[in-house]
């Protein structure tokens, strides 16, 4: 019989060897019931008519689906019962959530439910955080945080029971749920240097309205590597991190109709590229946006600020972010 070390007994040694509080484990507790409790209403979704448009729209113009309003109320739901969180920022509000902005000693950054395009046929789907800790030395001035200012980041691919998660200085680690519903196992993630499984996910069908630079260098490399792409950032950057490659999601600039063009990128800054730009760094990899500069040294100027993001093995981002900055 093989017995697993589960998440909790992992985090309490790292707590202890960082000689840390165990006020962090009641944080990640917080979101490891939240995303449990997301999956069973996303499992059980198509029966019980979960999976539909909700009829609203999001800050971002889009149309909000109801599993996108159930996985926000209830990650709000355990966030504000741990007592931890200071606000929250989630995709799914347009103002910053204040939670416990007296007592709170962390901030927390995140999308309950990215990829809704998959939603509605219950394929993967990713609930992505980032945590940043309040000044415990001066004065707090709340400032939207940069990504090389949280102390964690993570996400669960939904339905997959799988969770990873990155400490600070600790490493990027993957985590997967057992026959009890506890997350078990912890397995150390380095992104792989062997090339033979390298892999490109990005959408094909924007390439042409990618910069020319972009679409040279994609021409030029593409012949060498698998391509992957699911529309769900969690689970193509789970699949990433295994496998090595790069993940990219360019500005769009050459869109035959110009209402559509994006040039400062789609995803957004604070609870998706800088959530897999801290996890890719912890594991050996590097993230940058269209010009090249590292995602996690972006100081956010708004909530949900987007950005284009390049994020996977070094050698290949390392690559392409020369292209960037170079024509600038
Ligand atoms: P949605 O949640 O709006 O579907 O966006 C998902 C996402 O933010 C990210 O998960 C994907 O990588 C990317 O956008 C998919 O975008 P495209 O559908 O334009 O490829």
């Amino acid at each position: 019989m093989r017995l697993e070390q589960t998440f909790t007994n992992f985090l309490l040694h790292h707590q202890e060897k960082y000689r840390r509080t165990y006020n962090f484990l009641i944080l990640m507790d917080a979101l490891i019931s939240a995303a449990k409790h997301i999956e069973h209403y996303y499992l059980t979704g198509a029966l019980k008519g979960n999976l539909g448009f909700s009829g609203d729209v999001n800050i971002h113009g889009e149309d909000v689906m109801q599993m996108d309003q159930i996985a926000q109320e209830i990650t709000i739901h355990y966030l504000r019962a741990s007592g931890r969180v200071i606000h929250a920022i989630s995709e799914e509000s347009d103002e910053i959530v204040p939670i416990n902005t007296e007592d709170g000693r962390y901030f927390v950054y995140f999308d309950p439910l990215d990829g809704s395009s998959n939603v509605q046929h219950t394929l993967p789907v990713g609930f992505l955080f980032g945590i940043a800790k309040r000044n415990l030395e001066g004065i707090e001035d709340g400032h939207l945080r940069a990504g090389k200012e949280y102390m964690a980041s993570g996400m669960f691919v939904i339905p997959t029971g799988t969770f990873t998660l990155a400490l600070k200085d600790a490493g990027t680690w993957r985590f997967h749920i057992d026959e009890t519903m506890e997350f078990v196992r912890p397995t150390r993630i380095i992104i792989p240097e062997n090339t033979e499984e390298w892999e490109l996910s990005f959408n094909s069908s924007n390439r042409l309205t990618f910069a020319e630079k972009v679409q040279n260098w994609i021409k030029q490399n593409e012949p060498n590597y698998a391509f992957r792409y699911l529309g769900s950032l969690a689970a193509d950057f789970h699949r990433l991190l295994s496998n090595g490659g790069m993940f990219m999601y360019p500005a769009i600039v050459n869109h035959p109709d110009p209402k559509k063009n994006r040039p400062q990128g789609k995803l957004r800054l604070m609870y998706e590229a800088a959530v897999v730009a801290y996890m890719c760094q912890e594991a050996g990899g590097s993230a940058v946006d269209e010009t090249g500069t590292q995602i996690l040294e972006i100081q956010p100027k708004d909530p949900h600020q987007r950005t284009a993001l390049y994020a996977g093995s070094k050698q290949l981002v390392d690559d392409i972010a020369k292209v960037l900055a170079h024509s600038q």
